[in-house]
């Protein structure tokens, strides 16, 4: 099975508690959940006056093929009070697919790997700790790399909890 490597963030509510909540229902739904990143405090991308997130990276499995399981996080997310109002705005859960093993998917809703990935240090600095090695397949470098040359200057705080 497939390698899938997610990215959550929260800047709604109780930040910790929709992160941990959204891994232990996807559990429920019959994913496997292999790592957790630590958690990390981050300052809004795009949209900058929004509350920091709290982000983290995960290395999961699923049965399911990549648009199926998009489908799953997507019900995980509304279940979590998820309301779709403005583009990079505040959340209380986000989910999002950054590699399914090194599939690639292109579609209007869903690209696979996630495409803007490489420009955000609250993705690359969790994937680094998790998967440094880990190959982009189509950027052919490794997370590390990637981190390495990433310019995004944002703030970004390992929390301790
Ligand atoms: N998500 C966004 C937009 N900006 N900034 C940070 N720091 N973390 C996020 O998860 C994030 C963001 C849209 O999904
Ligand atoms: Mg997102
Ligand atoms: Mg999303």
């Amino acid at each position: 099975m497939a390698k899938i490597y997610l990215s959550l963030g929260s800047n709604l509510r109780d930040r910790q508690e929709n992160i941990r909540q959204a891994l232990e229902l996807l559990e429920h739904k019959g994913v496997r959940i292999l790592q957790v990143s630590s958690f990390y405090e981050t300052e809004p991308l795009y949209i900058v006056d929004q509350p920091w997130f709290l982000n983290v990276a995960a290395e999961v499995q699923s049965e399911l093929a990549p648009q199926s399981f998009f489908e799953l996080l997507q019900q995980v997310e509304l279940s979590l009070g998820r309301e779709r109002k403005v583009r990079f705005g505040p959340r209380t859960i986000d989910i999002d697919i950054l590699f399914y093993g090194n599939e690639l998917f292109d579609h209007s809703a869903l690209q696979i790997p996630h495409p803007r990935l490489q420009e955000r240090k609250f993705v690359l600095v969790p994937m680094a700790e998790l998967a440094p090695d880990f190959i982009h397949p189509v950027l052919k470098k490794s997370m590390s790399e990637l981190l390495k040359k990433c310019s995004d200057s944002s703030k970004i705080k390992k929390v301790l909890l």
